[in-house]
Formats: C-alpha cells, sequence, structure tokens
C-alpha cells in the first residue's frame, strides 16, 4: 500500500517537522492514530517550537534518571498509544529488548481494531510479545474514568516503573497513587502528565525515545548503586522548571530566538 501523498522538499526549512507530520498522517491512514492525535500532536509541536526543537539540557537529565529507574526496576512496561505506535515504533521495540521490558498497548480512545492493528505494527517491527490487547486488559486502574484503566495484569497493573511516552494526564494520576514510578516524555511541560510523572521528559517523543536507548546502552553496564545515586540526585520540580526557564529565555530573546 502506498500512503506517500505528497512530496517533502528536502531543502524546506521545515522538513523535519514536515516528516513528523507526515508519519502521523501515514498513522492515521493505517488505522494506528486517532483524529484528536492529530490535534495533540499539534500542540506538542508548538511547544517544541518554543523549546528550540531539540533536546535540551534538562531533557537530558531527565532520560539519564529514567534510564536508572528503567534498569533499575524490577517489572518495567512501556505503554504505547496510537501517536507513539505512528511516531516512535521502531524505537519501542528496540528499547524493550534493551531494557528489557514489555510493551503494552493503552488507548485513551479504545476501540479493538486499533488495539490489534497497533499490536500487529509493533510485531512486525519484531516485538516479540504485546501486552493489553482486548481481553488481556482484565485489570482496572482505581479511580479512573478513562478507557485507559484498563491494563494487563501482566503489564501495566502490576509493574513498578512505566514508561508512557505522550500522554494524557489522568492515567499518569492515577499510576502515581497506586505507588509506581512514571516517566512520561511531554513536549507540555505545564501538562497534568508533566507535573505528576516521577520523571519528565520535555521533548520530542521522536528525539527523546533515541536518546533514552543510547542512555541506557550507555548506562547498562553501571553497578546498580551507582543507578541508585542518580536517582537520589533527581529533582523533577527542578528539572521542569529549568525547562520552562529555557523556554522564557528563547522568547526574551524576540523574534531573533526562532530559526
Ligand atoms: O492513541 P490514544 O487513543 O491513546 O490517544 C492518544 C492521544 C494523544 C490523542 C491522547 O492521549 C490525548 O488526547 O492526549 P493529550 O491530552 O492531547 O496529551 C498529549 C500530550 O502530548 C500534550 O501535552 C502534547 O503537548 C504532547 N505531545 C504531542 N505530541 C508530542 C507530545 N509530546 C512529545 N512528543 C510529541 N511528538
Amino acid at each position: 500500500m502506498n500512503l506517500k501523498r505528497f512530496t517533502i522538499p528536502e531543502d524546506h526549512p521545515r522538513v523535519e517537522s514536515l516528516r513528523i507530520r507526515e508519519l502521523l498522517v501515514e498513522g492515521f491512514r493505517r488505522g494506528l492514530v486517532v483524529e484528536e492525535g492529530l490535534i495533540a500532536h499539534g500542540r506538542g509541536e508548538a511547544f517544541d517550537y518554543l523549546i528550540g526543537e531539540r533536546t535540551t539540557a534538562p531533557a537530558r537529565e531527565a532520560i539519564r534518571a529514567a534510564a536508572a529507574y528503567l534498569l533499575t526496576a524490577k517489572r518495567p512496561v512501556i505503554s504505547v498509544n496510537g501517536n507513539v505506535a505512528a511516531l516512535s515504533a521502531r524505537d519501542v521495540v528496540r528499547l524493550s529488548k534493551l531494557i528489557p521490558a514489555p510493551i503494552e498497548v493503552n488507548l485513551f480512545y479504545r476501540s479493538r481494531e486499533r488495539e490489534e492493528a497497533i499490536a500487529s505494527h509493533l510485531r512486525a517491527l519484531g516485538a516479540e510479545e504485546v501486552l493489553g490487547v482486548g481481553e488481556a486488559a482484565s485489570a482496572v486502574i482505581p479511580e479512573l474514568g478513562s478507557e485507559r484503566r484498563r491494563v494487563d495484569p501482566r503489564g501495566i497493573f502490576t509493574a513498578d516503573v512505566v514508561l508512557v511516552p505522550l500522554e494524557d494526564g489522568d492515567r499518569t494520576e492515577a499510576l502515581v497513587r497506586m505507588g509506581k514510578v512514571v516517566i512520561a516524555v511531554d513536549l507540555n511541560p505545564l501538562s497534568r502528565t508533566a507535573r505528576c510523572a516521577t520523571v519528565t521528559i520535555v521533548d520530542n517523543v521522536v528525539r527523546a525515545l533515541p536518546a533514552l536507548l543510547d542512555q541506557c546502552a550507555e548506562l547498562r553496564g553501571s553497578d546498580r548503586e551507582g543507578l541508585l545515586e542518580i536517582i537520589r540526585g533527581y529533582d523533577n520540580r527542578r528539572v521542569l522548571r529549568r525547562s520552562l526557564e529555557l523556554i522564557w529565555e528563547n522568547l526574551s530573546r524576540g523574534p531573533d530566538g526562532f530559526g
């Protein structure tokens, strides 16, 4: 199936951003992404612009802490929604093998068709087992109204560390209430997800996941005490504040602050 409709000129000044959009549109046409996911991406793009469309120093600090949490976890899990499947499925599969951690499909706009489409997309890229599809999501996150409450007892329900790249806030809050460590990737440092998560990586998921892979590969050989030291030294409030200050600094340079 040829999903390409338009050619993006290589020399376009915003070629990278346009390519990312195209991945989402392709994901939408394949039934992975929901219409609302395209809108959510637009909000993300606006914040990406404000942080300078690069992985900032505070994001790198969060990525380091995220790697330390994932590598010391007893039962880590990677949660995947439609946007993440369209943008970063390959990196999710790589990360799942490297940590190692199972992948669970967990959707806000849940439908069996999308669950299956996302799971088979991940399997086609090498995922061995994908949790959370259909009846497998038989456990319930307490005090959560959305469809995201239904989770796999072998995955998110019993996990100690949950990676939620690109998320809506209510589940992050509920997972933290359950005593879990939540690592979020969210371009909006002011979102509820960003403010509730244990570790918030304020970065585009397309840059954050490759950086997290590199960081996990680098730290994998470290001893447990060294990783726990990274965790103890991490302060998410400070990192969020620093991300906001960077946005402020970019804005205060005025029209010349942006490329
Ligand atoms: O696939 P589903 O059914 O689970 O639905 C997925 C969406 C994204 C539609 C759903 O989770 C949703 O509505 O999310 P929100 O509440 O719009 O939140 C998405 C957050 O992700 C916002 O804070 C955006 O700024 C942020 N965001 C969007 N694109 C990216 C991003 N963060 C990192 N990388 C991106 N590419």
